[in-house]
């Protein structure tokens, strides 16, 4: 079974696919010329925002925009001469695909395994919709312009965290890059450390709950640097942060400003670092020291538990944030070859674990990591301030959509009865197509033809869901569907499982090395443990291919923005080395400039259609520039 990620419809093959496929077709032909039945598929992962844009710009229903791309793009692959199994062919926006799909999530709502829960979004005010983490450029709606809010709403989730164990676990086995396993494992990011509870101190309990009136708990991977904490940091939604900005406008206005900002992990990162002071102090169970509570921005609230113990001298961030505010740092760890301490600039070796003792920590000083981890992990025990725990970094996995090109949710919302999750005779819920969406709100929740219905279990009038599912649903299981790509009983034939088992090998672009590989190999589980298929892992073996790249080439106005000019349109000359040392713009003569030499992008405009490739010498040499111009694993110009 050689698979290669099946392609979003999204208007002509580009460079990338034309490598992928060939890479895939290579591969199969030379299973099938060993003698090995080559199963090797293809089809649409249909789904999705693109076709919704599209729709939104050119006045287009989303279905007919998505199947007359999947009608081009198969010519585009039958006319490269890919040896594909046409009769296998799956587009997931299908009613009988998203069906089966739809028929796990009932199961699995019953079992618990999808639960429902608030959940935070991105508000456009002005468009009244949801907008996804990259529709929000700079704060602001990419449509209208507006500043972005928060906004929590009930949303379904996967409890993809009890299998975080198994997932992390099962890596070990499979023949993929080490790279992407390596990267699979931090997003997992299985930690052991301790939950530490400060004391609230007698004259800064005011205005607490009764739930966080005694104690601020903490989750630290290093206990070992207890005595080294100079400060507590709690994030904007904690009730400490709440009842300290009672007549406090300044810090109220600030609490305000981190609940607006994005809730994007990439963004967490980068962001600058602030802070305020509450004015209310913990008390560090190992020496009874008092600390000052901070509110940051960098602390998220729903993830452990919204309160960060801060130890600048050995933690990169926290002594980023103490240098800014001039908070104490405290050093507690040396190496056990002792290197000067300097306060100013961060080292290295501050955050280090291993060749270390510890220092300036009473009865700790002289220990060693794990020795000093133990210790204090027992000492916090005895007087009940702590105890050790392991941790997850991985979160639950959100897929409700506020979007109208996706799959339906499957559950009715009854007065009486609450959710109800459709019956399996009453699936498919199938999606009305030749709707034109227009960008404000979600088409479905403004269709009473399609929302209002009558509840499953007590016959009543009641309201269908009106969110879609994440697409990556559909493409967690899409390698099952093919090896029985018609079966009108279920996901996946039971014979054809056994026959097929895993894809032997997979084939596609590292952008999918975390989120599409990780969801996939959940869902092969869930299946497994639905007793649907009898494999732990889906793809045995993976290739991620390198990008496709070409020079980019610009003209900068007078403003200094730059228009970027295909290279199509472009005449070069090169040195004797085959460099190219000038350009010009075919259209006027005039000189342009060379740029770097960057991946394929619409951005960049410096895509190559493969098109025009093989219309001028033809499938046979686009495929073999494909193979012979880089290895698979590295970029290729
Ligand atoms: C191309 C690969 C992809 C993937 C496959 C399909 C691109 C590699 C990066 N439906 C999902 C999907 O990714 C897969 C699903 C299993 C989740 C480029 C890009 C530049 C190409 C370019 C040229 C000109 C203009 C713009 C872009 N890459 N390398 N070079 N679908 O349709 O996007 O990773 O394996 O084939 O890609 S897909």
């Amino acid at each position: 079974y050689c698979l290669s990620m099946f392609p979003y419809p999204s208007g002509k093959l580009h460079m990338g696919h034309v490598r992928n496929y060939t890479i895939g077709d290579v591969r199969s032909r030379f299973k099938k010329m060993q003698g090995f039945n080559v199963l090797q598929p293809m089809g649409w992962d249909a789904f999705g925002m693109p076709a919704e844009n599209a729709a939104i710009h050119h006045q287009v229903a989303p279905s007919k925009w998505t199947y007359e791309n999947i009608a081009y793009m198969r010519k585009q692959l039958q006319s490269l001469g890919f040896a594909l199994d046409w009769e296998r062919e799956i587009a997931t926006c299908r009613p009988e695909y998203y069906r089966w799909e739809q028929l796990l999530f009932t199961k699995l709502f019953e079992k618990g395994i999808v639960y429902k829960k608030l959940g935070t979004v991105n508000w456009d005010p002005v468009d009244q919709t949801v907008l996804a983490n990259e529709q929000v450029i700079d704060g602001r709606g990419w449509r209208s312009g507006a500043l972005v809010e928060k906004r929590e709403i009930p949303m379904y989730y996967f409890k993809i965290t009890d299998y975080a164990e198994q997932l992390l676990a099962d890596l070990d086995g499979l023949d993929w890059p080490e790279q992407v396993k390596t990267m699979q494992r931090n997003w997992i990011g299985k930690s052991r450390g301790m939950t530490v509870r400060f004391q609230v101190a007698a004259d800064s309990r005011e205005g607490l709950p009764e739930s966080h009136r005694e104690f601020v708990q903490v989750y630290t991977t290093r206990p070992d640097t207890l005595m080294g904490a100079t400060y507590v940091a709690v994030a904007a939604e904690h009730p400490l942060a709440a009842a300290a900005a009672e007549g406090n406008a300044e810090l109220q206005n600030f609490i305000a400003e981190c609940k607006a900002g994005s809730v994007a992990e990439a963004d967490m990162a980068t962001m600058e670092k602030k802070g305020l002071p509450t004015g209310r102090f913990v008390i560090n169970p190992l020496n009874g020291e008092r600390l000052p509570v901070w509110v940051a921005n960098y602390v998220l609230w729903g993830y452990g538990d919204g309160a960060v113990m801060a130890v600048p001298a050995h933690d990169e961030r926290d002594f980023e944030f103490a240098t800014k505010y001039g908070l104490p740092k405290k050093q507690v760890v040396e190496l056990i070859e002792p290197q000067p301490y300097n306060e100013a600039e961060w080292q290295e070796w501050y955050g280090a674990k291993e060749n270390t003792r510890l220092i300036h920590s009473g009865e700790f000083d002289g220990l060693d990591f794990q020795t000093a981890f133990d210790a204090i992990g027992a000492k916090l025990q005895q007087s009940g301030a702590g105890e050790a725990k392991t941790q997850y970094r991985l979160r639950d996995w959100g897929i409700s959509r506020q979007r109208y090109w996706g799959c339906p949710i499957p559950i009715v919302h009854c007065d009486t009865c609450g959710d109800v999750p459709v019956p399996a005779e009453q699936l498919p819920v199938v999606l009305p197509e030749n709707v034109v969406p227009d960008g404000m709100g979600s088409p479905l929740a403004k269709m009473p033809e399609f929302y209002e219905t009558a509840c499953p279990k007590c016959g009543g009038a009641a309201k269908r869901e009106t969110d879609t599912m994440d697409t990556f649903m559909e493409s967690s299981w899409y390698f099952f569907r093919y090896m029985s790509p018609a079966f009108s009983d279920g996901m996946v034939k039971p014979e054809a499982a056994q026959y097929w088992g895993a894809v032997d090998q997979y084939i596609g672009g590292i952008e999918h090395a975390i989120l599409h590989l990780l969801y996939a190999r959940f869902f092969t589980k869930l299946m497994r443990d639905e007793g649907l298929v009898k494999v732990d892992e889906p793809f045995e073996r993976l290739l991620t291919q390198g990008m496709v790249v070409c020079e980019t080439y610009y003209r900068e106005n007078a403003d200094g923005s730059k228009d970027w000019i295909n290279p199509a349109d472009v005449d070069l000359t090169f040195d004797d080395k085959g460099r190219p040392v000038s350009a010009v713009l075919k259209a006027d003569g005039l000189p342009v400039v060379i740029g770097g030499t960057e991946k394929m992008s619409k951005s960049k405009n410096n895509g190559v259609d493969p098109q025009q490739l093989i219309d001028a010498y033809g499938a046979d040499t686009a495929r073999l520039f494909m193979m012979f111009a880089a290895p698979p694993e590295q970029s290729l110009e």
